[in-house]
C-alpha cells in the first residue's frame, strides 16, 4: 500500500516542490485547494495527472475533517497560509484566522479523525523577528515583528501544545527564507530577478524597492522540502531550524542578480517608501546544526547559484511569453 500524504497549500511554492518530492518517494499525494473563480495551478500543472486535488479551506474545519475521513493520510503537511508579511499589516485579522487559527483547525480535525496522523507545521524564522540571539536556533526566544510573525508564533505553540496535550506526532519546522523560480513575484527575491530579466530584455526601466539593508538567510525551496519530509520520518516529533547559516543583504542580492546579466544595480534600483515596513526584521541567520546532525539534511544550492538560477529562469519565461 502506498503511503498517503495530504498537503495544504499545494498551489504555493513549497507545496509544488514537496508534491514532486513525495511522488518520487512513492507517496500518493493529495493536495488541498481553495475554491477560486480562476484556476491557479501554474506551479503544479506539470504533475496534475499524478496527484489528487480536493477542495477545502483552513477557515472551514468541516472541510478538513471530511478530507481526512475520505483520504486517511498517514502524513499531513500544513503549508497553507497568508504568507506575505507586508499584507499582514493591512489584513491582520484574516492573517490570524488562516496562518494562526488555521493550524488549530487542522490539528483538531486530526485529533478527532485519527490522532496517529503525523503532522508538519510550516513555522517561520519571522517568529524570531527582533532577534534575541545570533544565529537563531531552536531555543532562541521569539520576538515577532509583524501580524504574520505573531500568527506563526501561535501556530508553532499550538503545534507543541497538541503534541504535549494529546501525545500527537506534531512537528514544527522553523524554516528560514527559501526561494526559487516559483517564488511569488511580491517577495523581494523574485521581484528583483523578474525586474532584472525585464530590464535586460528592454521591457522595464527601473526597480522600486524598500529597505536594501535587510539581511536574510536565503536558501533554495527544493532543498528545504526534503527537510520537511525527513522531519516526519523520525521516531519522535520535535522542532527543527532549517537554514543555510549564511546571511546576505537585499542590496547584495541586487548586486549579484544585475551583475549576472552585465548590469549595475545602482543604475536601476530606486528606493520607494511604499515598500518600507512599519516594523522591520533587520537580520536573520539560522543555525541548522540540529537538522544536519539529526535529520542528515544538507542544503545543496548555494546563494550565488540560487540568484543566478532565478534570473535565468525569469529571462527564459519572459522570452517565451513575449516571443523574444
Ligand atoms: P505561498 O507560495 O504563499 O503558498 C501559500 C499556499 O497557501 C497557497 O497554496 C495558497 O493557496 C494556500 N492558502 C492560503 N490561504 C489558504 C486557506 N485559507 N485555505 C487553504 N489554503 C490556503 O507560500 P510558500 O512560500 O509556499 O510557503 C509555504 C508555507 O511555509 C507557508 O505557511 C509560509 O508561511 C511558510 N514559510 C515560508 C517560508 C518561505 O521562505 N517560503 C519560510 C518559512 C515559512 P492559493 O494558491 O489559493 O492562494
Ligand atoms: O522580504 C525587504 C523586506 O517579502 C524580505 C515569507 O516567505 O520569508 C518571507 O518573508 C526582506 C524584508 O520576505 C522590498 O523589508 C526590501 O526585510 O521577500 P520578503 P520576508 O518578509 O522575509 C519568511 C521566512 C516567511 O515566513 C514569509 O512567509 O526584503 N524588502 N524591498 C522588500 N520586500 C518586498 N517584498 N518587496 C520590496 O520591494
Amino acid at each position: 500500500m502506498k503511503k498517503v500524504a495530504l498537503i495544504t497549500g499545494i498551489t504555493g511554492q513549497d507545496g509544488s516542490y514537496l508534491a514532486e518530492h513525495l511522488l518520487k518517494q512513492g507517496y500518493t499525494v493529495v493536495g488541498m485547494i481553495r475554491r477560486t473563480s480562476t484556476v491557479n495551478f501554474e506551479r503544479i500543472k506539470h504533475i496534475q495527472d499524478e496527484i489528487e486535488l480536493v477542495s477545502g479551506d483552513l477557515l472551514d474545519e468541516v472541510s478538513l475533517i471530511n478530507i481526512l475521513q475520505t483520504y486517511r493520510p498517514a502524513e499531513v503537511y500544513n503549508l497553507a497560509a497568508q504568507s506575505f508579511v507586508q499584507t499582514s499589516w493591512s489584513q491582520p485579522v484574516f492573517t490570524g484566522e488562516v496562518t494562526g487559527l488555521g493550524v488549530t483547525r487542522m490539528l483538531d480535525a486530526i485529533r478527532s479523525v485519527d490522532p496517529a496522523i503525523r503532522f508538519y507545521q510550516a513555522s517561520s524564522s519571522e517568529m524570531f523577528g527582533k532577534v534575541q540571539e545570533v544565529p537563531q536556533r531552536e531555543s532562541t526566544p521569539f520576538y515577532p515583528r509583524s501580524p504574520y510573525g505573531v500568527a506563526k508564533v501561535y501556530g508553532h505553540w499550538i503545534t507543541v501544545n497538541y503534541r504535549e496535550s494529546y501525545n500527537m506526532f506534531a512537528t514544527s519546522g522553523i524554516l528560514f527564507n527559501h526561494e526559487s523560480p516559483r517564488r511569488g513575484r511580491e517577495f523581494v527575491t523574485r521581484k528583483i530577478t523578474d525586474a532584472v530579466a525585464r530590464i535586460k530584455l528592454g521591457l522595464a526601466q527601473e526597480l522600486r524597492l524598500g529597505n536594501l539593508e535587510a539581511q536574510r538567510d536565503w536558501g533554495f525551496a527544493g532543498d528545504y522540502v526534503r527537510a520537511m519530509h525527513l522531519m516526519l520520518q523520525q521516531s519522535e516529533p520535535d522542532d527543527y531550524v532549517v537554514a543555510t547559516g549564511e546571511t546576505h543583504s537585499v542590496r547584495r542580492f541586487c548586486e549579484i542578480a544585475f551583475g549576472h546579466v552585465g548590469l549595475s544595480y545602482e543604475d536601476y534600483v530606486v528606493q520607494d517608501e511604499r515598500f518600507m515596513r512599519p516594523a522591520e526584521v533587520d537580520l536573520l541567520i539560522g543555525d541548522p546544526a540540529k537538522a544536519i546532525s539529526t535529520l542528515g539534511w544538507q542544503p545543496e544550492v548555494s546563494f550565488e547559484q540560487l540568484v543566478t538560477m532565478m534570473v535565468e529562469a525569469d529571462i527564459a519565461l519572459l522570452k517565451d511569453e513575449h516571443r523574444l
